[in-house]
């Protein structure tokens, strides 16, 4: 059955396209759910125009009523959970555990930010000069541009529009194109909960039309972009010309460090979910296991037994772990990675193939998979594959363990298995990357602390977390001089 066309959402309308229109594909079964628009320059242009006209009257709404909208977004997001996680299987393939997970992951930041309606704090601070007063405040920017990705196409979506228009700025937001229906519902939701004309507007389209013209409209004072590293370096590029600020978050290549005194049990159960869960497509997805040389056998044993209890089909059927890719692409991507691997030298011990039969209809399905004695150089080593693929690489140290987490380009998520609390403090110092995680796997960030990473993961600013606000607000410092007389900072000083 497919769902009507979708149309863009502008001005507080919904507008159905009369252009080219792309399918949205069910990657478990390969049919198509519905088609969404392949929107032009024209069309941004249109949402930016509206966005600005709504954005002045929104910053005037008091903050505190601008969080009460948020609090019915995440009232109407609670009621609508399992229908939510149903479209969200249904359009990405995550298994519905974890699809109803990512809808919680977005109530969750609406309750959060709709709390910052009453705080959004600035700070007061002496002036240096008597009878004068100092303090510091957000201001909202203007439009913000917003581009997200199709693996986490509702969370991502609320750790970045929830903070600006909490801001009180305007979103113009292009969703993959893949993962449509997600944004559709959201912004509906917004409709629903009494966002006023304008303030939010859902472009679809490509990125190379839709997002470039959203890069390039100077009325766009910020990008917030979540996708590959690729795209993100042009689009840093191209607002760098343009003196825009721009917000990224990238690519991941996230270990698990296992040394010789962790619960090897624990470690096998969170390598699994960290790994294989969501397919490994998840920025934060752990595709390197860092294990000590003492326990590497036991671990690589204990992995490939528990490897084949993992039931691989469609996310919709309760109790199937593993999910589809998303997309043929996806699907070649790992399989080229697979031969690479083996090219490299890396030993494959489970798993390797794309899996077709009449299980898998016309999805795309890949085996969860497994190289051992990987070396830290192998391009399987350093590379995001994003898929359900894993490489042990053996060390024979702390010291050792950490110098191959940090060898990579990327800085997202990083974690270690041990009991000794020393190597605890010393593994939370010395791991490079921008969430640290003792006794657990790479996943699972909660929505109230910053989410990014260093080197090629970010550009330095956050998702979600108090820190989301930095991306979507200027700060503006403010003296009052009360003296009644003119005063000098620096020179009428005593
Ligand atoms: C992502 O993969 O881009 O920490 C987001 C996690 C989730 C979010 C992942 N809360 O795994």
């Amino acid at each position: 059955m497919e769902l009507k066309k979708l149309p863009n959402y502008i001005n507080g309308e919904w507008k159905v396209f009369s252009g080219d229109m792309a399918h949205v594909v069910n990657p478990a079964t390969g049919e198509s759910v519905t088609q969404v628009p392949l929107s032009t320059s024209e069309t941004v242009r249109e949402a930016v125009a509206t966005a600005k006209v709504a954005q002045k009257k929104w910053a005037q709404v008091p903050a505190p009523i601008r969080g009460e909208l948020l609090y019915r977004v995440g009232q109407i997001m609670m009621n609508r959970k399992e229908k939510l996680a149903k479209l969200l299987t249904l359009e990405n393939g995550k298994v519905i555990e974890e699809a109803r997970g990512e809808v919680q992951e977005g109530i969750d930041m609406a309750f959060y930010m709709a709390g910052e309606g009453r705080r959004l704090f600035g700070q007061t601070t002496p002036a240096e000069l008597p009878n004068k007063f100092a303090m510091s405040v957000r201001s909202p920017i203007g439009v913000v541009g917003l581009i997200t990705p199709w693996n986490f196409p509702i969370a991502i979506a609320t750790w970045k529009s929830f903070p600006a228009i909490i801001a009180g700025n305007a979103v113009v937001w292009k969703p993959a194109t893949e993962t449509p229906i997600m944004a559709y519902e959201l912004a509906q939701i917004f409709e629903e909960a009494g966002l006023p004309k304008g303030v939010l507007n859902v472009v679809f389209g490509r990125g190379s039309v839709v997002g470039d013209a959203m890069v390039e409209h100077p009325d766009i004072k910020v990008i917030s972009f979540t996708g590959s590293t690729e795209t993100g370096r042009s689009i840093a590029t191209e607002c760098g010309r343009h003196l825009k600020k721009v917000s990224l978050e990238m690519g991941g290549k996230n270990a698990i460090i296992v040394m010789d005194d962790a619960d090897i049990e624990l470690a096998v159960e969170s390598i699994l979910w960290s790994a294989f869960g969501t397919s490994g497509q998840r920025c934060t997805a752990c595709s390197r296991v860092i294990v000590h040389e003492a326990v590497k056998e036991t671990l690589e044993k204990r992995l490939i037994e528990e490897m084949k209890t993992l039931t691989i089909g469609n996310g919709l059927e309760e109790g199937i772990k593993v999910g589809p890719i998303i997309n043929q692409a996806g699907l070649e991507k790992i399989e080229s990675y697979i031969a690479i691997g083996k090219e490299e030298g890396a030993k494959l011990v489970a798993g390797g193939s794309v899996l077709n039969g009449k299980d898998y209809a016309e999805g795309f399905y890949f085996e969860p998979t497994l190289f051992t004695d990987a070396k830290i150089d192998m391009r399987i080593s350093q590379e995001e594959i994003f898929g359900p693929v894993v490489s042990l690489i053996p060390v024979k140290s702390f010291e050792e363990a950490i110098e191959v987490n940090n060898s990579v380009m990327y800085g997202l998520s990083s974690s270690i298995f041990t009991r000794d609390v020393n190597r605890v403090f010393a593994a939370q110092r010395d791991l490079d990357t921008g969430i640290v995680y003792v006794n657990a796997g790479t996943t699972g960030a909660e929505i109230h602390l910053p989410f990014g990473g260093t080197k090629g993961t970010g550009n330095g600013h956050r998702d979600s977390g108090v820190q989301a606000l930095d991306v979507f607000t200027e700060w503006k410092a403010i003296y009052v001089d009360y003296s009644g007389k003119l005063q000098r900072a620096q020179i009428d000083v005593e």
